[in-house]
């Protein structure tokens, strides 16, 4: 990236999930989460394009180990669509938990996307649910837009980061993920495996601080 292409106006910051839920004292803390705040703040200064995405799952989503009997958080199911990790009920629907964290200050952003509202389908990626066929309408928001080079910051690296990453290249747009600008929840191995998928597919991860 050269200066004149680093703030071009088809740049776009995505900011994942910066939500109550998702970090410490929330339902599904990711550790150190509120951590990137402060940086996602700075970095949002520098973008004039900048969406903002909400975990947003109605009560008793699928989702969430209490909607299975004798299930329990972090274990896995066959969902419909494949694998499907269950998660302690979080980011549902209007709650304090799923407000995105107060001291984050991205004012200008132009859009908020809300995932996860499909009773019966997660979503990780903020483009497509996890039945990698339902489609949130961002492909139609950013290529309208014309914005064609994505960053990406927020919560949780090795979910919704990564599967957003991916999926953006996916659909050809550039991708770059802040890994400064993350936290990961690390389960099995995530974030290792979240780190050789984006550099197979082409994201690069680099620092805050390219935007000094
Ligand atoms: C997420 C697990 C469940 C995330 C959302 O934002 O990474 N992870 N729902
Ligand atoms: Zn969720």
């Amino acid at each position: 990236m050269n200066e004149a292409t680093r703030f071009a106006d088809d740049s776009v910051l995505i900011v994942v999930d910066v939500q109550n839920d998702f970090c410490p004292g929330g339902a599904l803390a990711v550790p150190r989460g509120d951590e990137i705040i402060p940086i996602v703040n700075t970095l949002a200064a520098r973008f004039g394009n900048v969406v903002l995405t909400q975990d947003w799952h109605p009560r008793g989503h699928s989702s969430f180990a209490s909607s299975h009997r004798g299930r329990k958080p972090f274990e896995t199911i066959e969902a419909y669509y494949g694998t499907q990790v269950l998660w302690p009920d979080h980011c549902v629907q209007g709650t304090p938990g799923a407000a995105l964290h107060r001291a984050l200050e991205v004012p200008h952003a132009g859009l908020i996307i809300r995932k996860g509202t499909h009773p019966a389908i997660d979503s990780y990626s903020t483009f497509y649910e996890n039945d990698r066929k339902t489609p949130t309408g961002l492909v139609g928001y950013l290529r309208e837009r014309g914005l064609g080079r994505i960053f990406l910051a927020g919560l949780a690296f090795d979910f919704c980061v990564r599967y957003s990453a991916e999926d953006a290249r996916r659909e050809g747009f550039d991708a770059f993920v802040i890994e400064d600008a993350c936290r990961g929840i690390d389960m099995d191995g995530s974030v290792a495996a979240t780190r050789t998928s984006l550099s197979t597919l082409g994201v690069p991860c680099i620092r805050a601080q390219e935007f000094a």
